[in-house]
């Protein structure tokens, strides 16, 4: 089976980007051929500082490799360094309608925050369509937020299918059973995230171990004092989700054990199993990215798999669209007229 997903390099990753993918992708690694791409020309889409992009690209790749993505067993590569990425969604580009990109909730909450909408940012989900079908990708681990872009992804692939030959695989999106939504913890309503949350609701999975227990400590709660998961209580299912997923126990089995118990004790343990679910990450982070020379050594290694999965896909799209093949070796041999 065939695994890929995506995770943008800017934007200092946070416990949603924990729980609602990288945990995932190091439990999916063990079932097939993962590909993991650090998509760095998605990361342009938006204002950025082109000094930081080299240390958030790298910081990422250490980040990724001490959550567990093990490199004997997973790709994981910088998308620039695989040219037919781009070069496969200017090929898509021609198969997704400008209405369909225009549906798209997440171009339409990142343009309402940006003073310049680049033309990128519009077509971003293309070039995400392109990282996945140029796979040949089975399942797509990620979050609910990017639920949209992968279903965007398989009527992409269905529409090239059906006019020009089965050439690609339709993708499946799977999402973790608790925590594909990790809420804010100021603003329960919204999710978490370095862009669009709030800072002291934003827990970053590097944060200092303090940093961490203040954040949970002044987390927003609901009003009543039960530990249960429900509708009107967004700010305790979330906290509820969290535990259940650093303590790697079943939300029942969460609230069972506060039962009776209220918010504060509560939300002083959820912070306490976050610390120890990143101390670890922390430690084996630094590590890395103190050896600069071997985390280039497994990103080309991982961009020179990846070029070699990906390169008979984009000739296969190229072919069955009527390109002409350039021609190598000698062109105009022995059969070439003397004059024209
Ligand atoms: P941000 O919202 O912080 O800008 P992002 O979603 O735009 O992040 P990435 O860092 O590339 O961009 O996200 C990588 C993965 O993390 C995706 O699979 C996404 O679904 C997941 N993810 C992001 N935020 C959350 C969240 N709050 N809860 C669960 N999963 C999340
Ligand atoms: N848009 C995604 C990142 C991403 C991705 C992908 C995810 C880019 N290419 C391919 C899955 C598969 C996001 O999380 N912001």
């Amino acid at each position: 089976m065939r695994i890929f997903s995506g995770i943008q390099p800017t934007g200092a990753k946070h416990l949603g980007n924990y729980i609602g993918a990288i945990r995932q992708y190091v439990a999916t690694q063990e079932q097939g051929d993962a590909f993991f791409c650090i998509v760095d020309l998605h990361s342009i889409t938006v204002e950025y500082d082109p000094s930081e992009l080299r240390e958030s690209t790298l910081s990422l790749a250490a980040l990724l490799f001490a959550a567990g993505l093990d490199p004997e067993r997973s790709t994981v590569f910088v998308q620039s360094h695989v040219p037919a990425h781009p070069e496969a969604a200017w090929l898509l580009g021609s198969v997704t309608s400008f209405g369909e990109l225009r549906r798209m909730t997440q171009f339409k909450d990142k343009a309402d925050a940006q003073e310049f909408v680049s033309a990128g940012l519009f077509s971003y989900p293309v070039l995400q369509a392109a990282d996945i079908l140029l796979y040949r990708t089975d399942i797509v681990p990620i979050g609910e937020d990017q639920r949209q872009h992968v279903e965007l992804a398989r009527d992409v692939a269905e529409r090239f299918n059906a006019r020009f030959g089965e050439t690609l695989t339709i993708p499946k999106a799977v999402f973790p059973e608790v925590g594909a939504r990790i809420m804010d913890l100021q603003e329960p309503e919204r999710k978490m995230s370095t862009t669009g949350g709030t800072a002291q609701g934003t827990v970053l999975v590097l944060d200092p171990p303090d940093t961490i227990r203040k954040k949970f400590k002044t987390a927003v709660t609901d009003s009543g004092r039960e530990v249960v998961r429900s509708p009107e209580k967004p700010g305790i299912s979330n906290l509820i989700e969290i535990m259940a997923v650093a303590r790697a126990e079943e939300p029942e089995a969460v609230e069972a054990h506060y039962d009776g118990q209220g918010y504060g004790a509560f939300k002083v343990d959820v912070g306490e199993a976050v610390v120890e679910l990143f101390d670890p990450i922390r430690d084996a982070y630094e590590e890395l990215r103190g050896d600069e020379t071997e985390l280039q050594r497994l990103l080309a290694r991982g961009a020179e798999k990846a070029r070699k999965a990906s390169e008979p896909v984009l000739q296969e799209m190229y072919d069955r669209m009527g390109f002409v093949k350039a021609k190598t070796g000698r062109l105009f041999g022995a059969a070439r007229p003397k004059r024209l």
